[in-house]
């Protein structure tokens, strides 16, 4: 379809939910051969094996209450979504979630918290988590916002419920930034794509507080902008292994070890690869692609999943692959919802 099309924003949410719910399958391995990775998703093409239907965890999980809540408030309502994560983590608690956000969900649950952003400035001694939890359910903002710069503003502030660090928030910005561009067909220039994310984090890690948590952090002056870099050397590059995209980008559950990382393996899956069978369209190379990086593979596959999903639609996403993880229905028609508010937008799109 063409720019910001229905299939465009299906693809998206479907695509992410699948990444979450198949990649949960190797979350946390050290190694994972490619040849594991194509034997668990051809058992998913395998009707013999029946109804076992693979759940989602944490990562699908918030990224619905973003959803509803965008759907339901017709906008950012900071106070309903951090009532629907609280109300959603008492009701699943074992989605698998971090093991930090666990304190501020409890806490967002009670009646008496006057300001919701207060329980993640608590985090990990004041400084808030960098983990990639923000960036995990941010696709949803950009699907609701078609002007980027209440992209950025709306996916900074709904991750910093949780992720109050600018290393963690700001891996939500690129996401939903990636999604964004995606979505207007952005990804048929590739080199563009990666151009424009980095003129859009130079301006957002500019700011005062990106700098001082890089430099507390020991990390680079602006860190995302130093990743989307080596992304882009990567690109020029024929032959990359999975053991360099590894040492360069990552495959943690840092915001800064997986945002970029999810990035890439949009980026590298773009063409077929050898690696992977020829009949893969290019949401099936993608995702796995990821889960060959193993680490944080459920998040990752996700977050790849999403940017893709925006790439090449709906319909590229095999219906067996469809059938067999939870929460995929529901993906669907949150993202018909979703095109309806986008294009209704007073601001145009
Ligand atoms: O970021 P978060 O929601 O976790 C998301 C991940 C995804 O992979 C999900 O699929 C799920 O498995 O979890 O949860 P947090 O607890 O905020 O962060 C995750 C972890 O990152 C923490 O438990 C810490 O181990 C680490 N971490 C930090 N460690 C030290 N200092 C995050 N921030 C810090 C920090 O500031
Ligand atoms: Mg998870
Ligand atoms: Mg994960």
């Amino acid at each position: 379809g063409g720019p910001a099309s229905l299939s465009r924003f299906r693809g998206a949410l479907v695509a992410g939910v699948l990444g979450d719910c198949i990649g949960g399958e190797f979350e946390g391995a050290e190694e994972v051969p490619m040849e594991s990775v194509l034997q668990h998703l051809s058992s998913l093409d395998d009707e013999t094996k029946g109804t076992s239907i693979l759940e989602y965890s944490d990562d699908t999980a918030m990224a619905r209450c973003v959803a509803q809540s965008l759907l339901t408030r017709t906008g950012f309502d900071e106070h309903d979504m951090a009532r629907r994560f609280a109300k959603e983590y008492s009701a699943s608690p074992h989605r698998g979630y971090g093991a930090g956000v666990i304190q501020v969900l409890k806490k967002l649950s009670s009646p008496q918290l006057n300001d919701v952003y207060q329980p993640a400035r608590d985090q990990f001694n004041g400084r808030g988590s960098f983990g990639n939890g923000g960036a995990m359910r941010a696709a949803p903002f950009a699907l609701a916002f078609p002007d980027l710069s209440d992209v950025k503003r709306f996916a900074h502030l709904g991750a910093m419920l949780t992720h109050s660090c600018s290393l963690g928030y700001n891996g939500a910005v690129l996401q939903a930034l990636a999604v964004h561009l995606s979505l207007q067909g952005a990804l048929d220039l590739p080199h563009q794509f990666i151009s424009r994310l980095i003129k859009e984090m130079e301006e957002v890690e500019g700011d005062e507080t990106a700098r001082n948590d890089a430099r507390i952090l020991k990390e680079a002056e602006k860190p995302f902008c130093d990743r989307l870099h080596r992304i882009r050397d990567l690109m020029d590059r024929s032959k990359v292994s999975i053991e360099e995209v590894i040492s360069e980008l990552g495959n943690g559950i840092a915001a800064l070890h997986s945002v970029p990382t999810a990035i890439f393996c949009v980026l590298h899956c773009l063409q077929p690869r050898e690696c992977l069978p020829e009949s893969y369209g290019g949401v099936e190379r993608t995702i796995a692609y990821s889960l060959a990086l193993g680490g944080d593979t459920d998040t990752i596959a996700c977050m790849a999943g999403a940017i893709a999903g925006a790439h090449y639609g709906i319909e590229t996403i095999p219906q067996s692959w469809i059938r067999c993880c939870e929460g995929v229905e529901d993906a669907d028609q949150y993202a018909e919802r979703l095109y309806k508010l986008y294009h209704q937008s007073p601001l145009g799109g």
